[in-house]
């Protein structure tokens, strides 16, 4: 018998996370998740690989076996549930990044965060070597936009240092590279205020201002910066209000950490005050 969807209403608005497990939850696939259903999207994942790790240490990376499975995956979900924004994280290796270029070059109606994860906060290589320059020449410059912390910024820019005296500069820097709007983030910065810069391709630049959360172990917390992106973007708003929104709620997500396994994590649910 044929479905009737005369009477469904479709206006769950869905993003899509093209990222690794992380069996510990904090980071990674687990992580957008939650990001997602915290800032109201439907979330799908597309998945590049497994880890198996906690907070302090990663013991296992395997990448999915199967050459197709990761356009497999993008291709189910995006013919179903019609993403209206996307985001990578944890992509591995070369060829799940080619197979991640292959797809958002032909789904360029799709805006795409790229979170170019690179090492964990434990230390632990996320991304192997000669993948690095795809990710370069290929990834970031497809996405609407790209979030690099301090440590991932100079990696991109070949080793140049950044600090407060020249972080505005490394902004705009990243963004004339790569060809793509750059939110570059500034939580290792010195002092009491933290701020991002996004410096856009239109010649706008803007800080984003925020407040430092000591005492709140930060795994993860860009997984679910970049979700939290891809959330509002998905919802309809604009790059700087989805930067602003994203940032707002990590900020109540530290604020109200959870204790769990022995140290204080992002609580993905703050608007619940989970204890
Ligand atoms: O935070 C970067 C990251 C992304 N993806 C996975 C991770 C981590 C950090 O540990 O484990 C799966």
């Amino acid at each position: 018998m044929e479905k009737d969807f005369s009477e469904k209403k479709i206006d769950m608005p869905c993003a899509l996370s093209v990222a690794t497990s992380d069996s510990g939850c904090g980071a990674g696939i687990q992580a957008d998740l939650l990001s997602f259903a915290a800032n109201g999207v439907y979330g799908c994942t597309a998945l590049a690989a497994i880890t198996a790790q906690n907070p302090d240490e990663v013991s296992l990376i395997s990448g999915v076996k199967c050459l197709g499975a990761l356009t497999a995956q993008l291709e189910a979900v995006c013919n179903y549930y019609k993403p209206r924004a996307a985001k990578t994280g944890m992509l591995f290796k070369t060829e799940l990044l080619e197979e991640t270029v292959e797809f958002f070059s032909e789904r360029k109606d799709i805006p795409l965060v790229v979170d170019p994860v690179m090492i964990s906060t434990s230390g632990a290589k996320l991304l192997v070597d000669d993948a690095l320059s795809l990710m370069k020449s290929s990834l970031i410059p497809l996405s609407k936009v790209f979030t690099p912390n301090m440590d991932e910024a100079e990696y991109l820019l070949g080793g140049e240092k950044i600090d407060e005296n020249n972080f505005e500069d490394c902004a705009k820097k990243l963004r004339d590279t790569f060809g793509a709007n750059a939110l570059l983030k500034g939580g290792h910065l010195k002092g009491e205020k933290v701020f991002d810069c996004l410096a856009c391709l239109s010649g706008e630049v803007f800080t984003i201002e925020g407040s430092r959360i000591n005492g709140v172990n930060t795994h993860g917390s860009g997984c679910t910066l970049s979700a939290a992106i891809a959330a509002h973007l998905a919802r309809g708003e604009t790059l700087l209000n989805a930067c602003k929104k994203a940032k707002l709620y990590i900020e109540d997500g530290m604020k109200n950490a959870l204790g769990v396994g022995g140290d204080k994590f992002i609580n993905h649910f703050p608007m619940l005050k989970t204890r």
